[in-house]
């Protein structure tokens, strides 16, 4: 691996062998992760890179698309046929600046939008008034209710109080599925418009795993880099009668050149998700993550949202055991499982500091890993940090993960 780079920089090239050693010997449970396949990295790694392509195939503003426009047809025409889309762009860079497009080419400067609030689940893009599109758009956040689900009636309310223009439906932290027909029920109760962010799911939707939006919305983003397993992206699906804006919003509204080389990798990992495999994998993912939840669940931890997994990930409070979502955070990378700190509803926590911890199942169950692991996954975290004062433990635990990961391998194509 890295035969060129090794010679010209071996610094550089050190660091990245160094990164592949830790995702080899480490459990990667953060939930937006995956290992993605060596044919989706050749595609990434490929002179792709070199090419300048404003415009849409057809319609570009350069010269020599012959191939460009080929792959990136065929990227649409994947994801298209994948999720049941009338329109796909798959120009956004990654999943912030496709939000950012979407509500570009659908709202104007201070019209309302009706997301889901951070600390119950949604994402940063969906209204955190720490972005710059709060500056712009008057978000207003809905919650769930004390039984972890969206609260409709309380959602509808708001959107009859609020007459948002949008109404988001999507989470980066919410372990639920979604009914997006009540959605799109109250939106077109208020006249509204209604977008999706299935940025984590979006690969458990491909394979029929999820409810999917598509159909249903107005707009759906994604990235494609998580349970899709494509290369760092976004993608936009979107009713024929929003194609144009969202083309416009995305070129040259926002960005200029796409990264040529990320589109055809997306094109390659969405040949993949077409395959019975994929479908496998995603069931997996799934019955990982409900496995993971039950054993984390009865060694102490309290899970949100009805303390059940309907998807892949899990977040849940750590305070009944003592410590804080950044102590897990810390202890856990020491013994090699590695997940982030989380807020919880409404927590009463900073986030650099919350009550929670994150986690899930795509990067292991591409690895390999089953029911039998998940099991022995949730005992090593239940032990850290249970033990999280105890160095001999945690260097126990440490080189369980290592047993653990060598009967996985990670990319034994790579030396
Ligand atoms: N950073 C992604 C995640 O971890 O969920 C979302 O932006």
């Amino acid at each position: 691996m890295l035969e060129y780079l090794t010679k010209q920089d071996p610094e550089i090239a050190q660091f990245i062998k160094g990164e592949l050693q830790r995702q080899r010997n480490n459990i990667e449970l953060i939930p937006s992760e995956n290992f993605v396949s060596v044919p989706v990295l050749e595609a990434l790694g490929s002179i792709m890179t070199n090419k300048y392509s404003e415009g849409y195939s057809g319609k570009r503003y350069y010269g020599g698309q012959e191939w460009v426009d080929q792959i990136e047809t065929m990227a649409i025409e994947r994801a298209k046929e994948l999720f049941n889309a009338e329109h796909v762009n798959v120009q956004p860079l990654s999943g912030a600046p496709a939000n950012l497009a979407v509500y570009a080419a659908l709202l104007e400067p201070g019209d309302t939008v009706l997301g889901m609030d951070l600390s119950h689940g949604g994402h940063l893009t969906h209204g955190h008034p720490v972005t710059f599109m709060a500056k712009i758009f008057n978000f207003v956040r809905y919650k769930t209710g004390e039984d972890g689900l969206i609260d409709f009636d309380n959602l509808r309310a708001m959107a009859l109080e609020h007459k948002p223009k949008l109404i988001v439906a999507g989470f980066s932290a919410y372990s639920r599925d979604l009914d997006y027909t009540k959605f799109k029920e109250i939106a077109d109760e208020v006249g509204a418009l209604t977008m999706a962010d299935i940025a984590h799911i979006a690969g458990l939707i491909a394979a029929g795993e999820l409810n999917n939006p598509v159909p249903i919305f107005d707009v759906v983003s994604t990235t494609t880099h998580k349970t899709l397993r494509g290369p760092r992206g976004g993608m936009i699906m979107c009713k024929k009668e929003h194609a144009k804006a969202i083309d416009k919003a995305v070129f040259p509204g926002l960005q200029g050149g796409p990264h040529d080389h990320q589109i055809a990798a997306l094109a390659v990992a969405l040949g993949e998700a077409m395959k019975p495999e994929f479908k496998e994998y995603a069931k997996q993912v799934k019955v990982n993550a409900k496995v993971l939840c039950d054993e984390l669940k009865a060694g102490g931890l309290k899970v949100m949202f009805g303390e059940i997994t309907e998807n892949h990930l899990i977040l849940a409070d750590v305070t009944p055991l003592g410590i804080t979502g950044k102590i897990a955070q810390t202890v856990l990378d020491e013994v090699r499982i590695t997940l982030n700190m989380n807020t919880i509803p409404d927590d009463p926590r900073k986030p650099m500091d919350p009550s929670g911890i994150r986690l899930g199942t795509p990067p292991v169950t591409t690895r390999g890993m089953k029911e039998p692991e998940m099991k022995q996954i949730a005992a090593m975290i239940l032990k850290a940090l249970k033990n999280h004062e105890n160095e001999a433990i945690k260097q126990e635990i440490a080189k369980e993960v290592v047993e653990l990961t060598n009967k996985f391998p990670l990319y034994p194509e790579f030396e």
